[in-house]
């Protein structure tokens, strides 16, 4: 039978947990191609079905309930069920649900959230961000920053200066420019990427790549000076921009040592290069701060943001533009022949309003810096005294640890044995939601959560630990 006829769509959506999964299921891989996914895979497996959410939790359509550690795909910053966002998304949708920002137009939403990101943008070092472009996704945004980027050296006459520099194992998204300024090599070996001028360094990932008996500090210091090794060798002349995530998300959490910004800093003004900060992840509380440039204050020129600017309730991204760019693209840029449909969309910029206010009532982002991010970081260090942890580290409201074979020496596991997958298997058997990058454990919890919250988190964690301790036990594959 074709799936496709087994379920009438408005049943599906009005009453999706009392559907039968496995229709739900065939329909799925009849008809949704997923990002990321091995469908035939999928279509053996069946895909989980995710029915309903509220606060820091979601449900299956068995009616399981989840603890989902990873605030959706690190966006949900405000938690689930926040009706003050549905009720932004209505009011705009019956107000004004759409009008486009081209053409001499532009529509409430958009300025009074424009004018709200460039108070929030913290000045560091002089330089202030009063302007904001508006796209629907990180991956769009950083293909706007390419534009910018190179249009912004062309109008001053150095149209030479094309390259963008960024690192191994950072994601900046998917499409054609954000897949070549990620530094994953799975994906640039599909479809002949990266696209030209788009050029990598190594991540600033102590644990693999600091020498024996190198402190963090070195090490920082280090990682930095590939940028300049890098410069040197494309010829400064010819390197348009820096960019990278403020600590590495979809990469596996990584937090670089607290000498490695100031170096890149003073790299990239040494060569008078722009810098990009991507903070899809970062931004909006989950550091701790508004933005997290403000953390490790640096001073970028461009910020890219999306997900927790609406808490992922509605898409919504966008580039902050420094003064630099901004002067430059203004006073001397005439058009700037780019845009999107959905730049400054009235509805995604209402929600993206609301989740700000409700993040300002619920000081969230002070919680994450001074209550439950210290809170997280104590608990979570607790994991380094187990068997099979080591690295464990947060940094604001993200936090990841590695799976070794040996603590004392800090031996990774067999790449085939696929630690972090078993491990990530009896996180979902057990109602919780922790992602394996390899074998990296990461979370990025909801910024909502309270300390008994994270006490529950831990305690899902541990056990999750032991039992993948007890599967490598059973298989012979530790003593
Ligand atoms: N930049 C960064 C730093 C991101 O984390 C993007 C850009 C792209 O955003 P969009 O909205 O186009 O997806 C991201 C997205 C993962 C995972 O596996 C992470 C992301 C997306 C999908 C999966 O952790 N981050």
């Amino acid at each position: 039978m074709n799936p496709s006829t087994l379920i009438a769509p408005p049943a599906l959506v009005r009453r999706a947990e009392q559907q039968d999964t496995q229709a739900i299921q065939a329909q799925d891989s009849a008809h949704f191609l997923h990002p990321f996914t091995d469908h035939a895979g999928l279509a053996s497996r069946g895909a989980r079905v995710i029915t309903r959410a509220d606060n820091i939790y979601v449900w299956d359509s068995e009616g399981k309930k989840i603890l989902d550690a990873m605030s959706g795909l690190w966006c949900v910053n405000a938690g689930y069920g926040r009706k003050e966002l549905a009720d932004a998304a209505y009011q705009q949708m019956m107000t004004l649900p759409f009008y486009n920002s081209f053409f001499n137009t532009t529509n409430v939403p958009a300025v009074q959230l424009a004018t709200k990101l460039a108070a929030l943008a913290p000045k560091v070092g002089g330089r202030s961000f009063e302007h904001v472009f508006f796209s629907s996704s990180g991956s769009e945004s950083n293909d706007t920053n390419v534009r910018m980027v190179r249009r912004y050296w062309d109008l001053l006459g150095q149209p030479q200066r094309k390259v963008i520099i960024s690192r191994q194992n950072a994601y900046h998204g998917s499409t054609m420019a954000g897949a070549s300024l990620g530094g994953m090599s799975g994906m640039h070996a599909q479809g002949d990427l990266p696209i030209p001028n788009i050029t990598h360094i190594e991540q600033p990932y102590f644990f693999e790549n600091a020498l024996p008996g190198e402190s963090r500090a070195d090490f920082g210091r280090r990682a930095a000076g590939w940028l300049e090794a890098k410069i040197l060798e494309v010829g400064a002349d010819k390197v348009a921009a820096f960019i990278a995530e403020p600590v590495q998300g979809a990469g596996g959490v990584i937090i670089p040592p607290e000498t490695y910004w100031p170096e890149i800093q003073r790299i990239v003004d040494q060569y008078g290069i722009l810098l990009i900060s991507d903070e899809v992840i970062c931004a909006f509380g989950r550091l701790g701060h508004w933005f997290a440039y403000e953390k490790f204050g640096y001073r970028p020129d461009l910020v890219t943001f999306a997900k927790g600017v609406t808490s992922g309730y509605i898409p919504l991204g966008g580039v902050m533009v420094g003064d630099r760019v901004a002067k430059v693209l203004i006073e001397q840029g005439g058009e700037f022949n780019h845009g999107y449909t959905y730049s400054g969309h009235p509805v995604a910029c209402a929600v993206a309003l609301a989740n700000i206010e409700l993040m300002e009532r619920e000081n969230l982002v002070g919680k994450v810096r001074d209550d439950i991010g210290p809170y997280l970081a104590e608990r979570f260090a607790e994991l380094n005294q187990h068997p099979l942890v080591a690295e464990a580290q947060t940094c604001g409201f993200v936090a990841g640890l590695v799976l070794v074979k040996d603590k004392d020496t800090q031996a990774l596991f067999d790449e085939d044995l696929g630690v972090g997958m078993i491990c990530r298997g009896h996180c979902f058997k057990n109602g919780l939601i922790m992602r394996a990058v390899g074998d990296r454990m990461i979370i990025a919890p909801p910024l909502v959560m309270t300390r008994a919250q994270i006490d529950e988190m831990m305690a899902l964690i541990v056990y999750c630990l032991d039992a993948t301790l007890a599967d490598l036990r059973t298989a012979g594959q530790l003593a």
